[in-house]
């Protein structure tokens, strides 16, 4: 592997400039046809995102590239060319501006996603307590499974009572004051990744503690040793990580693990003649419960004319209730201004997280009622519910009428709904993806997987993640690299807005297999197909849910390292985010990283001001963690490096049992 040379400065930094000068003039950037319907059909001044990116043209060469500091207030500070310019007022070089920015983005993440563990955590203590009448333990398997893992007495331990600890147990991974490392985190890695956590000393006691002082080593005058910093952000991704998974094991806990289910995905699953709901965010929390209040007041829509109440799914909340409820996915992260642009959505409910600003603007063309329901989630203008899980279905009730109230104001002249909509096998949690395995080998269910990586019939696993960024054309990237990908025998998991992608454009079919995938692939999936006698049939790409739900994919890495007996790094197992936008996809991408996982990314971060913070997550990331960020712009380009690191990692595997067998030794754990 090339290593890092004081002679990239210039090249990189170069190619972000060029970069930023071949943006496009065209707001059409996106190859969805339904988004593609939606910007080419619509009424004047109905503006978006595709738009406001055009207007923000050329974009600054300082931020983009991560030399731009506003840490103090002396600043905005630059890094140019010349001394003494080269350096902040305060001194602060390039690669200690780049990794303080990197970083604080990673808390960002890290904030927002361990939030989400937390409310997910908060609310099943109220339901163990009795104070959150809507809710239940929809799945007590799961309780009594995270319950086990966590080091919980079960055997005996009445429902309520474990869930209760279960909920502090979560809780007390926030604010735990010994040097105990996160349990939710500790119980769920392979026995080389907590050796390599605690001897880099990056193993994470408390996620609030983690994050705080995450913020306190980047102020002004603190930090200034990048790599120190950027050893910071790793353990703060490890909090993100930690947050996640607390948020699918609860979320799975109070509403049900996944399971297969068909359903459909692209804005033509709004209906015109129904009622139309969006629900946005990611919080499964209230989209059940506006679930449950629609089915519940369907006469009251056919009262005011409708045929009855569709509910759909935008960005992750839309990947939840896709997974438990088979709720249609209308859109993800580009397209959520397109579907009020349909003049068919009568309300967006929304939770936390993703839903922008700009929905109101448009909203206001249309009859479309924007309800917002968390304190700190407010957009102006719009109807707020103080969202309280004692009195869920009450208030959901109320939003589900505030739509059916703006339905009779509905414009039906200004309709327009694309025709757009694929079919979509979702619901691929891992207990589901085990269950499936179990039909071919029921004692030791992922040696199938590993099996057919190691007999050559399929080259690894990938893990296409992460958002929407308009820098790109909308799906084009999720869409090029998982059909390279399929042709050369990768199986193929999805969460977050990628999996958003893939839906829409109908590789979560089996028809799909037929279409896409290499021979290879095509014979293992058919194998598990028939084997598991699946009623729903086995998609190209496996669903796998909402962002949280990467820690699913993050737990079928760890099994396979455990059923190989290596460590994470040497899995042929990658990750891509393709279009990588929120804080939230670059704390994922450095838990990926963290874990041993090749990660792609397909839009530049703001690393390239700093060749040496460029090196560090390029290539020294992988001498000390075996992963390391992939960051290739071109889509067809991230997919050969990605189908290299898959091949590499398969080859060494093999040179390595070989040798082990040869001279009967231990397998070697190098990467
Ligand atoms: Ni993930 Fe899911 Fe989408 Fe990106 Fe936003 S919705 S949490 S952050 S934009 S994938
Ligand atoms: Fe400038 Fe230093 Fe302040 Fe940053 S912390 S704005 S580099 S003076």
């Amino acid at each position: 592997m090339p290593r890092y040379r004081e002679s990239m400065i210039g090249q990189i930094t170069d190619q972000a400039v060029t970069r930023t000068r071949k943006r496009p003039k065209d707001p059409c950037r996106t190859c969805d046809p339904a988004s593609e319907h939606m910007l080419t059909t619509r009424g004047e001044g109905q503006l978006s995102q595709f738009d406001r990116y055009l207007a923000q043209q050329p974009q600054c060469s300082f931020g983009l590239t991560g030399v731009c500091c506003r840490l103090c207030l002396q600043g905005p500070c630059r890094i140019l060319p010349k001394e003494p310019g080269n350096r902040g007022i305060c001194g602060a070089r390039d690669y200690a501006i780049v990794a303080r920015n990197l970083v604080r983005s990673i808390a960002g993440g890290a904030s927002s996603h361990s939030d989400h563990g937390r409310h997910a955590a908060e609310t099943l203590l109220k339901v163990a307590e009795g104070k959150a009448p809507d809710y239940k333990i929809t799945d007590e398997e799961k309780l009594r499974s995270v319950a086990a893992r966590i080091g919980l007495e079960v055997e005996g331990v009445p429902t309520k009572e474990l869930a209760k600890q279960v909920a502090l147990k979560a809780l007390e991974d926030y604010g735990r004051h010994t040097d105990e490392p996160c349990t939710f985190l500790w119980s769920t890695i392979t026995e080389g990744r907590r050796k390599k956590f605690t001897h880099c000393d990056i193993a994470p006691t408390a996620i609030d503690k983690t994050i705080a002082q995450l913020l306190s080593q980047t102020v002004m005058g603190m930090d200034a040793d990048p790599v120190n910093i950027i050893f910071g952000g790793l353990k703060t991704a490890l909090v993100d990580y930690t947050g996640m998974h607390i948020g699918t094991d609860i979320s799975d806990i109070l509403f049900g693990t996944p399971k297969p289910v068909v359903s459909e995905a692209n804005l033509g699953t709004l209906d015109a003649d129904y009622v139309n709901i969006a629900t946005h965010g990611h919080n499964p929390t209230l989209s059940e419960m506006v679930v449950e209040a629609a089915r519940e007041l369907e006469d009251e829509a056919k009262a005011a004319g409708a045929k009855g109440i569709r509910v759909v799914g935008i960005c992750c909340t839309g990947n939840e209730l896709l997974m438990r409820q088979g709720v249609s996915l209308a859109a993800n992260q580009a397209s959520q201004e397109l579907a009020i642009m349909t003049g068919a959505v009568d309300a967006v409910i929304m939770d936390i997280q993703c839903f922008i600003p700009g929905l109101k603007a448009l909203s206001e063309c249309f009859h479309t009622r924007l309800i917002t329901t968390n304190e700190m989630a407010k957009i102006p203008g719009s109807y707020h519910f103080d969202f309280k899980e004692e009195r869920a279905l009450e208030q959901a009730r109320e939003m589900v009428r505030l739509a059916i109230e703006a339905y009779k104001n509905r414009d039906a002249s200004r309709v327009n709904i694309p025709a757009e909509k694929h079919k979509v096998v979702a619901g691929f949690s891992l207990e589901t993806v085990k269950e499936m395995l179990s039909a071919v080998n029921p004692d030791r269910p992922i040696k199938v997987i590993t099996d057919a990586i190691e007999a050559g019939e399929i080259k690894g696993v990938c893990l296409f993640a992460g958002c929407n960024n308009l820098k790109s054309p909308q799906d084009a990237g999720h869409l090029t690299i998982a059909k390279e990908l399929a042709k050369n025998d990768v199986l193929l998991l999805a969460t977050g807005c990628s999996a958003g992608a893939l839906a829409k454009a109908g590789l979560m079919t089996p028809a799909a297999v037929e279409a896409y995938a290499g021979e290879g692939l095509k014979r293992f999936l058919k194998r598990l197909e028939e084997a598991s006698g699946m009623e729903t049939g086995l998609p190209l790409v496996w669903h796998m849910g909402s962002c949280v739900d990467n820690t699913r994919a993050a737990d079928l890495l760890t099994a396979m390292a455990n059923e190989l007996g290596v460590d994470t790094p040497k899995v042929p197992f990658v990750a891509t985010a393709p279009e990588a936008m929120h804080e939230k996809a670059v704390s994922i991408g450095a838990w990926c990283v963290t874990m041993g996982l090749p990660t792609h990314v397909g839009v530049m971060p703001p690393v390239e001001g700093s060749p040496l913070v460029y090196g560090i997550v390029t290539q020294i990331a992988h001498d000390v963690y075996g992963g390391h960020f992939i960051l290739e712009e071109d889509p067809e380009e991230g997919a050969r490096k990605l189908l290299d690191a898959l091949e590499y990692r398969v080859w060494k595997l093999k040179v390595h049992r070989k040798a082990a067998e040869k001279y009967q030794t231990e397998l070697a754990a190098s990467w």
